[in-house]
């Protein structure tokens, strides 16, 4: 489809249509020439002190994703309208011009810590103009801008070119859309020179996957299969052979008598994201449903169920039977409890511990060595369920449920209609008791607990509760769960 953004790029623009690229930088440093070179292929003799915005074709860039290149005048009355720009814009391109070191302090003295003041978190791509105007004695490129780099982490690219010898002018677009696309900060911890904790979680959940007989390790046909679904197209037997020697001469552990481990699987995607192939990991990212933040995508998670404001929705049996499969999984010392750093391992492909903060983090009891029973395991998914079924669904999923939202969940019926024919079949109860601090608000409900009688429960069925959680201020809330059995 001529003109159409491909799907890898437009997961990534949330509903923009196309890339939005300003130019700024401190006048003569050769702005204006640089966008009237790209888009005739010519230099201009002469050139407006501002052209108006520029698109370059969908077509331009292999990504298929249209460019808009804002040229912007760096003249004091303009700088409103100049702020505006950086804000609107996805990647920033700043320059300077080769022949006058004076612009190139200024980056450091004055651009780049005037667009950290306006907050942005664009990428950076440094451009030095009129390379053909450079002292052939100056330092390289790499010497002179490395201690800039290492200062300012936004600077994706730095790059020399020259509008007047047509040297490198795509180029500066090209990283710029690529550093909107294939962005390295989430990805690669540039400081400590490894990847970040989310995209190792992330890429831990896809090896999983893709491991079809978990026996920890990707066989050449697991790797094969991987390969055509991430890029539509199949490894040769050499390429395979390639690969795991690369890997197995840098990390002997990368590779086993199976095939690539997860360690190996990680040290591939960090020598990509080294080589300046973030594409590959976004590819694979995104294939696996990712978005920028490295979690499943919105669209994914939507709750596709309908419901009543006086509806709620609770965990399907399907899902408890999930759910009681993995805590025994991850019950590695069967004391029937998951230890903290257990419950850490089973939520080690989520981007995070959703339980680690409130009201999660203390909403069910814990054994003496801080383990958490099943019930309470159960109470805590049956609550994120209650306030927030997007995220309980996507964690589901991160966890390894493969399922439907619509398996997943059910919606109770409406309170009304309960109401009507005084009987409930809910098993997810919330009350909230409101009172000033101090009223005895956490111990009315701890004795309610206690005291609730047994006849109560729905029959053949067993009542956990979750600990009760104290909301800002004047409110304590219980939630109370009941389990078919
Ligand atoms: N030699 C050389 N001169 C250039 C180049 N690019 C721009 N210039 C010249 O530098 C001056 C300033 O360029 P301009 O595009 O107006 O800079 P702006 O103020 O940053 O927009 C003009 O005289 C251009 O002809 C280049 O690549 N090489
Ligand atoms: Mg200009």
């Amino acid at each position: 489809m001529a003109g159409a953004t491909s799907p890898a790029a437009s997961a990534n623009l949330a509903g923009k249509s196309g890339v939005r690229v300003v130019v700024i930088g401190d006048p003569g440093t050769g702005k204006s020439s640089l966008v009237v070179a790209l888009a005739t292929e010519q230099f201009p003799e002469n050139v407006p002190r501002v052209m108006p915005p520029t698109r370059l074709p969908a077509d331009y860039f292999p990504d298929r994703v249209p460019i808009t290149i804002i040229d912007t005048s760096s003249s004091p009355e303009q700088k409103p309208k100049l702020i505006a720009e950086c804000q609107a814009a996805d990647a920033v391109v700043l320059t300077y011009a080769c022949d006058r070191p004076a612009t190139l302090e200024r980056l450091s003295s004055f651009w780049l810590p005037e667009l950290r003041r306006l907050q942005l978190k664009t990428p950076v791509i440094v451009v030095g103009c009129k390379l053909d105007l450079r002292d052939e004695q100056q330092v390289s490129l790499e010497q002179v801008m490395a201690p800039i780099m290492q200062s300012f982490r936004e600077i994706e690219t730095c790059i020399e070119c020259s509008a007047l010898r047509q040297i490198q002018v795509p180029e500066v677009f090209y990283y710029a859309q690529k550093a909107v696309l294939h962005p390295t900060a989430p990805l690669f911890d540039q400081e400590a020179q490894s990847l970040k904790p989310r995209c190792v979680r992330a890429l831990k959940r896809i090896f999983i996957l893709c491991d079809n007989d978990k026996d920890g390790a990707l066989s050449d046909v697991e790797l094969n299969d991987f390969q055509v679904r991430c890029f539509s197209a199949p490894l040769q037997h050499t390429e395979i052979s390639g690969v795991k020697r690369v890997v197995q001469e840098k990390l002997p552990e990368g590779v086993n008598d199976n095939g690539l481990t997860l360690t190996g699987f990680l040290f591939l995607h960090a020598l990509f994201i080294e080589k300046g192939r973030l594409e590959t990991t976004w590819t694979v990212l995104r294939k696996f449903g990712y978005d920028n933040d490295i979690k499943l995508r919105d669209d994914l998670i939507a709750m596709p169920i309908k419901r009543a404001p006086d509806q709620t929705l609770e965990l399907t049996s399907e899902v408890v039977d999930f759910l009681r499969g993995i805590f025994n999984m991850f019950d590695i010392d069967n004391d029937g409890a998951l230890l903290p750093s257990e419950l850490e391992e089973l939520f080690s492909t989520a981007p995070e511990n959703p339980w680690s903060s409130d009201p999660y983090k203390d909403s069910a009891e814990k054994n003496v060595l801080g383990g958490l029973s099943l019930e309470g395991f159960l109470s805590k998914w049956a609550l994120m369920t209650l306030r927030d079924p997007a995220n309980s669904y996507a964690n589901l999923v991160y966890v390894g449920y493969p399922g439907e939202f619509s398996s997943a969940f059910t919606v109770t019926r409406k309170r009304r209609v309960d109401r009507k024919k005084q009987q409930t079949l809910r098993n997810v109860f919330q009350c909230y008791v409101f009172g000033a601090r101090g009223s005895g608000k956490t111990s009315l409900l701890q004795s309610f607990i206690g005291r609730q009688p047994s006849d109560a429960l729905p029959s053949n069925s067993e009542r956990f509760a979750t600990n009760s959680v104290e909301l800002p201020d004047v409110c304590v809330s219980l939630t109370l769960i009941y389990f078919q059995v």
